[in-house]
């Protein structure tokens, strides 16, 4: 541009920065919202006009000293409470001892969930079975909800003869049929589209299964992410659209996403409810699921949920997140850590001591060992056997395209 309507110079161009960088003294506002504060509106009946408050404030059920009260409060049985930490301590011990693998050249990469351990298991523990589950790479916390063979899982981390996708993904990009949980994708957000095209399809045939998809903060720029809560939109279908807000897409913070606003009210011009929800707090993440797939199975449609965490450890064993942002940054996230608060809220409640957690970890220690020992009886990515090359061509293809098999030949397979 020229002359003087071109004039506003590079001032007026706008790139949002991480508030916070390495040596910073990081500083979260205050969470002022107190459970009672939000109503818990019928999930029939619901507009999205009626979540605006719920948008823009936060959802949560257990406060500070891990106390649960409000219109939230899902009120589980102490089984299904000790179940949801008993996952979640799961899931953390086995990560660790992934993570301990992959440094020791066992395999070639690995993500944790630490830190957001209640996503996965405290929202797939809200669906039924039979439910679809399109997640990221933070999401494999739903297979142990659905009681998925821990030796499966590592066989695939590991590469070995008996990974379930013949060394074809990457490690922690898990495929299982069997548990409706579809395979994650390496590019980010495509499972977002996707889901809800198979929403659609539930809502076409009539069948009873509600799906879930999420995706990161940083994913949510991408466009895959505006189709599907556009599609969502129009046709209504049985979709819970989950965004994770774990502050950061590797060392992107999630400003760069969202201009610096929430994330939950971009879906009510769009007409979906939409939620805000402390997703380290268990107890509300599970009712606000729970109420997504009431209102999705009794044909309403769409809710969107914003998930509020922190990304506790490192984006990937590839990743030093003391390059970008202030070591002791998760030490101030006000949300706490989703373990620690749901074990507060079980010893409140007399339904569990510091012993009996201790018991538990160890437990849930020899439970990952004893999967790990059997799982390298059938090789492992330092040592082999791995799958044969011959599997690159197999399984992908119906009909096998002319040029691949033109390179299968050239190989020799
Ligand atoms: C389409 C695409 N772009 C970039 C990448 C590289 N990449 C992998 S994870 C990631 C960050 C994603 O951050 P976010 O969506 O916030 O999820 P989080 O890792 O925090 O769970 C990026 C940029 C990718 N895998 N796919
Ligand atoms: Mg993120």
């Amino acid at each position: 541009m020229t002359g003087a309507e071109g004039s506003r110079g590079m001032d007026a161009y706008s790139v949002p920065e991480a508030p916070y960088r390495p040596g910073d003294k990081p500083s979260f506002d205050a969470w002022d919202f107190a459970p009672e504060d939000l109503s818990r509106p019928d999930p029939k009946t619901c507009t999205a006009k009626e979540t605006v408050e719920h948008a823009e404030g936060l959802i949560r059920v257990l406060n500070d000293d891990g106390i649960a009260s409000g219109e939230w409060n899902p009120n589980l049985s102490s089984d299904e409470l000790l179940l949801g930490l008993e996952h979640m301590c799961r899931l953390r011990i086995f990560d660790e001892r992934m993570m301990k693998m992959q440094r020791t050249g066992k395999l070639s990469f690995y993500m944790r969930s630490y830190g957001e351990e209640a996503v996965a298991i405290s929202q797939t523990m809200a669906l039924k079975y039979h439910d679809w589950v399109f997640p990221t790479y933070r999401q494999p916390g739903c297979q142990f909800v659905r009681n998925r063979d821990m030796v499966s899982m590592i066989n695939h981390c590991i590469g070995n003869v008996e990974d379930n996708v013949k060394g074809r993904q990457m490690p922690v990009h898990y495929t299982w049929k069997e548990g409706y949980f579809i395979s994650v994708s390496s590019p980010v957000g495509t499972q977002f589209s996707q889901a809800v095209g198979v929403a659609m399809a539930s809502a076409y045939k009539g069948d009873d299964q509600v799906t879930i998809t999420w995706i990161g903060d940083g994913a949510s720029a991408e466009g895959d992410y505006h189709y599907a809560i556009n599609f969502a939109s129009v046709f209504k279908p049985p979709i819970i659209l989950c965004v994770v807000n774990n502050q950061w897409a590797i060392s992107t913070h999630r400003n760069l996403a969202s201009g610096g606003e929430n994330f939950a009210s971009r879906a009510i011009p769009y007409d979906i409810p939409s939620f805000r929800v402390d997703g380290n707090d268990f107890l509300a993440l599970y009712s606000v699921t729970k109420w997504a797939r009431q209102r999705a199975s009794a044909g309403m449609g769409a809710t969107h949920i914003e998930v509020l965490t922190y990304r506790s450890g490192a984006h990937s064993s590839s990743d030093d997140p003391s390059r970008y942002r202030p070591s002791d940054e998760q030490d101030f996230w006000p949300g706490g850590d989703p373990i620690d608060r749901l074990k507060q809220h079980l010893i409140n409640i007399g339904q569990w001591s510091e012993e009996q957690h201790l018991e538990l970890e160890q437990k849930l220690d020899s439970e990952v060992t004893a999967a790990y020992k059997e799982a390298v009886t059938h090789g492992d990515l330092a040592n082999g056997p791995w799958p044969p090359a011959s599997t690159i061509f197999t399984e992908v293809y119906e009909e096998i395209p002319w040029h691949i098999q033109e390179q299968r030949e050239q190989l020799g397979k």
